[in-house]
């Protein structure tokens, strides 16, 4: 039964139907699935499927942006569930994150968000597109332990690198972590470019950033 709705779950985010998506994300959290499974098993895998049908000619922009619509309604369920499976007693840190300038791809950057705010981390998610003084700023103001910058694209990665330069040169680097995330990155591109952390997941987004405040 709830094989048969992840499969029409993975189906109507690769037809981009977002009313689907979330009628069904609903029916398979009732039938009982761990939330983080539904996403990294189905959800992420069929958003990959659409950027293989986007390479190969198939999909198309529009596709793009119906297939992200409807993961982000199956989101609007499925986030929800995901915090409330975390019971957590005080914060481990304050994050501040985004998806560097340039860049608009926004559902990766959201789920490590809301999954640090489940593991109870005081997030500030400043959206997509964020430019490199807007990290920065936001960082002082709210005094941010650790800032994590996500890049889809391999033309907006080096962005990630500015944020970097500009922490330093605001006098921030020594307090402040820097954690990347986004398809193009790799531990060796965070190695290169001075950040503190890389994490491929949302999962270890968390882990990597509880480590990097101490909380382990
Ligand atoms: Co775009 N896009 N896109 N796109 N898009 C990719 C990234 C691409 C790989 C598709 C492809 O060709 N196969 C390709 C990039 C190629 C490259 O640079 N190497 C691409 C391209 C080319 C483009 C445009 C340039 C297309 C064009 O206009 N010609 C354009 C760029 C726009 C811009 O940003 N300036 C573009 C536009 C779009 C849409 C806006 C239409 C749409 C986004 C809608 C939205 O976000 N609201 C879109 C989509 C949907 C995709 C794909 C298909 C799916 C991305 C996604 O949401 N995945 C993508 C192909 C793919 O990734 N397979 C593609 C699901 C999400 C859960 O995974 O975002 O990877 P992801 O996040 C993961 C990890 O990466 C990691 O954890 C997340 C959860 O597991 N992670 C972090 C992410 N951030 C992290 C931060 C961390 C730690 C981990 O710490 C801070």
């Amino acid at each position: 039964m709830s094989d048969q709705h992840l499969q029409i779950l993975s189906q109507s985010v690769i037809d981009g139907d977002p009313g689907q998506a979330r009628q069904v994300a609903a029916q398979v959290l009732a039938s009982g699935v761990d939330p983080l499974q539904v996403v990294e098993e189905t959800l992420s895998p069929a958003m990959d499927e659409v950027g293989l049908r986007y390479e190969e000619g198939d999909y198309f922009i529009p596709d793009l942006v119906m297939s992200g619509e409807a993961m982000k309604a199956a989101m609007t369920v499925i986030g929800p569930a995901l915090a409330a499976h975390q019971e957590v007693r005080s914060s481990p840190g304050t994050v501040v994150i985004g998806t560097v300038q340039g860049d608009i791809h926004e559902i990766g950057k959201s789920l490590v968000a809301t999954m640090l705010e489940a593991a109870g981390f005081q997030v500030h998610d400043l959206g997509v597109d964020v430019p490199v003084e807007t990290f920065v700023a936001k960082a002082q103001e709210v005094d941010a332990d650790v800032v994590g910058l996500s890049a889809l694209l391999t033309t907006t990665m080096r962005n990630q690198q500015e944020v970097i330069k500009a922490l330093a040169e605001a006098g921030l680097r020594e307090r402040v972590k820097v954690i990347v995330g986004g398809a193009p990155a790799s531990p060796e591109w965070a190695a290169r470019i001075g950040a503190d952390g890389y994490a491929e997941n949302a999962s270890e987004a968390v882990q990597a950033i509880r480590e990097l405040v101490g909380a382990d």
